[in-house]
């Protein structure tokens, strides 16, 4: 771990990065992990690394389907489970939503490596391992294509952070509703997930849950009113103005 002060202006982003670096030294994260976080990186900056109103109000209304689902699945990759392993395993516990490890770049030593973050994050169940009974989801092919019985693949709505657009798509074919959290509302998860909260993963979460507390004791027909009045595709052209007004603010630079 480096010596970071504190008082260094990017201090918290300084950390994670150290924290993506060690973990990609000790296997757990895909050899692109670390150019995926500089991605999230470029566009945090450019949303002044805060949670913007769009991105709170995704985080209400996921927070509502979340509450209102049957199957709730939180599915986990390798940046999810370094970045937020924990606070992906207190909102399922909150939630009793199921955790299953889904990797791009699926390889049985990283499998295990994930599910040891996540069991000692305090996860009693993991779906998605190695051994594990899976069915492939229809619409994609290789390894991601591979589905829990009793996780993704019977789940009505699954949060998938950090997600790629094929997967995305075949979740939201098949009639999920799909809640990423991906810091860039260009790419084609955001575009075409039912939820999008353009937000850092390790901001949104510990939002989510206290979003938990706030609606766990409101009617159906209240959270029910959340999810049918959201606008995703409004909710992401919102967020692209608040780019575009950051950036004219900086012209006079
Ligand atoms: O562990 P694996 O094998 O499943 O691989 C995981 C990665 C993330 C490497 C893989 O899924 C991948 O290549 O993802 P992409 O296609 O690069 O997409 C990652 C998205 O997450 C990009 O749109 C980034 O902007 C976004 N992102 C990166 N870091 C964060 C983020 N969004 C929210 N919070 C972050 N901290």
């Amino acid at each position: 771990m480096n010596d970071i002060s504190p008082t260094h202006p990017r201090y918290h982003s300084l950390l994670l990065r150290d924290k993506m670096a060690q973990a990609y030294q000790e296997g757990i994260l895909a050899d692109t992990a670390l150019i995926a976080h500089g991605r999230g990186e470029a566009f945090d900056y450019i949303l002044g690394e805060k949670t913007n109103p769009p991105a709170n109000k995704a985080i209400e209304a996921a927070t509502a389907a979340l509450l209102l689902a049957k199957n709730p699945v939180l599915s986990v990759n390798g940046n999810t489970a370094v970045l937020a392993g924990e606070d992906m395993v207190n909102l399922a516990n909150l939630i009793q939503a199921k955790v299953e490890i889904n990797l791009f770049y699926r390889t049985p030593q990283r499998v295990m490596k994930v599910q040891e973050v996540l069991e000692s994050a305090g996860a009693t169940e993991v779906l998605g391992k190695e051994d594990d009974d899976y069915l492939p989801l229809e619409g994609l092919k290789g390894p991601r294509s591979r589905a829990h019985p009793n996780g993704v693949h019977q789940a009505d709505v699954v949060l998938v952070p950090l997600e790629d657009g094929d997967r995305a798509e075949a979740l939201v074919a098949l009639d999920k509703k799909v809640i990423t959290i991906d810091l860039n509302p260009l790419s084609r998860t955001a575009q075409k997930s039912s939820i999008t909260i353009v937000d850092n993963l390790v901001r949104a979460l510990p939002l989510m849950m206290a979003e938990v507390k706030k609606l766990k004791g409101c009617y159906r027909e209240d959270l029910e009113k959340i999810v049918n009045e959201f606008d995703n595709a409004e909710n992401i052209h919102n967020t692209l103005d608040l780019i575009s007004q950051h950036f004219k603010r900086d012209e006079r630079l």
